[in-house]
Parts: structure tokens; C-alpha cells; sequence
């Protein structure tokens, strides 16, 4: 039986892919090249450093290790510039009172992002208190669909993988979550998402019952 829910932050919390995209864009144009909203489904879930080289193939440009360091820096800049402007406003439909709702009833709740940015941005939507444990880009190394950020979190809340549900909206979190032994619910596309367990629009269609019945 379920134990404790691990909640993905971007597409699932907070939609800051939006963000994201300006970002790598503003570096892409600056770089001489540009890409779709479409390429940007593919970076969701991928780490910064990942997202840089898959962008800078498709703009067939190649660059040192230092370089690229030096690029994920200044789109980070500018990354943190938009993200320290949030407002709770910006939560998605339902993920408060969803994380609200688990908690009253005594199931325990992480997050499980790659992001390195995810203290700024809970801070900044003020939904902190609701998480017992937080795992994210500063704790792991291995970018998903590598299971590590969601088994650190089933561990430091105490609980086993097979006892966690998973609320992921990329392609690469739910491979993370199955390869972890975990149950994956999608967020988004079901068409998309199509190795969940049960998909659904967003965490406003949640319910306990649904999550129990998985
Ligand atoms: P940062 P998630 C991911 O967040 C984003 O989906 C992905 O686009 C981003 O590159 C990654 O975080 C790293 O973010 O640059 O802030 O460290 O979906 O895993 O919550
Ligand atoms: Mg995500």
C-alpha cells in the first residue's frame, strides 16, 4: 500500500518551462540559431547541463566543457531573473490542495526534481511546508530516466520505492519512476504518457481514491 507521494516540480507544480524555454532561447538566438516550443517538450525533466548539449546539437554548434559551463551559467541568470518574480498565483490547478489533501491524510510527500533552482521556486509560490523531504538537481547526479532523485527521496522519507506514487508530466520521469519500482501517475497526454499508470490532465483530477486504486 501507498506510503508517501514524490511530486516532480515543472509541469506537474508549477509550469517553468515557459521560463525555460525564454532562457535557452535567449541563448540559442545569441548563439545564432533557434528552436521550437515543440524541441522544448523534449527538454522537460532533463537536467540543465543535458538540455544545453541537446540544444546546442540542434544548432550544430560545438563548444569546450568550460564553454558550455559558462553557457548554462549566464541561461541560469537569466533563468533566476523570471523565476524570482513568481507568485503562488503561478501553482498549477489543484497542486495545493492535492498536497494538502494527502497530507491530512497521512501520506508523506517529497519532491523529486531535477531542478537545481526548486528551494527558489517553492519559496517563491510559498508551498514549502508542504513537503517533507526535498530532492532535487543539488542531491543527485544522475538525470532521469535514471530513478536516483525519486529513490533518495522514498529513502529520506523513511518508506520502500514500492510504497511511493510518482506525479511526473516528461516521458523520462515516468521511465524513472517504473525503473525505481514505483507507481508513475501522468501528468498531461495520455496518448504521451503512455507508460504511466494512470494519467490525468492535472493534479485538480486527483483524488485518494484514485491513487489507492492504482
Ligand atoms: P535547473 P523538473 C526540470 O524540472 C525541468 O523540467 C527541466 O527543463 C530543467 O532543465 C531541469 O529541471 C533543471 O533545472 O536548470 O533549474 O537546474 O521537471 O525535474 O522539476
Ligand atoms: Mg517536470
Amino acid at each position: 500500500n501507498i506510503k508517501a507521494c514524490i511530486f516532480d516540480l515543472d509541469g506537474v507544480i508549477v509550469d517553468t518551462a515557459v521560463y525555460h524555454y525564454k532562457a535557452w532561447r535567449r541563448l540559442a538566438n545569441q548563439l545564432g540559431f533557434d528552436f521550437t516550443e515543440e524541441q522544448n517538450e523534449e527538454l522537460k525533466g532533463i537536467s540543465r547541463i543535458e538540455s544545453l548539449k541537446i540544444i546546442l546539437n540542434w544548432g550544430a554548434v560545438s563548444k569546450s566543457d568550460k564553454e558550455m559551463q559558462e553557457l548554462a551559467t549566464l541561461k541560469n541568470n537569466w533563468y533566476v531573473e523570471m523565476i524570482t518574480k513568481m507568485t503562488p498565483e503561478e501553482i498549477l490547478p489543484g497542486a495545493k490542495e492535492f498536497l494538502e489533501l494527502v497530507r491530512t491524510n497521512h501520506y508523506l510527500t517529497a519532491l523529486g526534481s531535477a531542478s537545481k533552482n526548486s528551494e527558489t521556486i517553492l519559496k517563491q509560490i510559498g508551498l514549502m511546508h508542504l513537503f517533507d523531504a526535498l530532492v532535487d538537481g543539488n542531491k543527485v547526479t544522475k538525470s532521469k530516466p535514471n530513478p536516483e532523485v525519486f529513490l533518495v527521496g522514498a529513502k529520506e522519507l523513511n518508506v520502500q520505492p514500492e510504497e511511493c506514487v510518482v506525479f511526473e508530466d516528461a516521458i523520462a520521469g515516468i521511465q524513472a519512476a517504473k525503473a525505481g519500482n514505483m507507481k508513475a501517475i501522468g501528468i498531461g497526454r495520455a496518448a504521451v504518457l503512455n507508460e504511466a499508470d494512470l494519467v490525468v490532465a492535472g493534479l485538480f483530477e486527483m483524488t485518494i481514491e484514485k491513487m489507492e486504486n492504482l
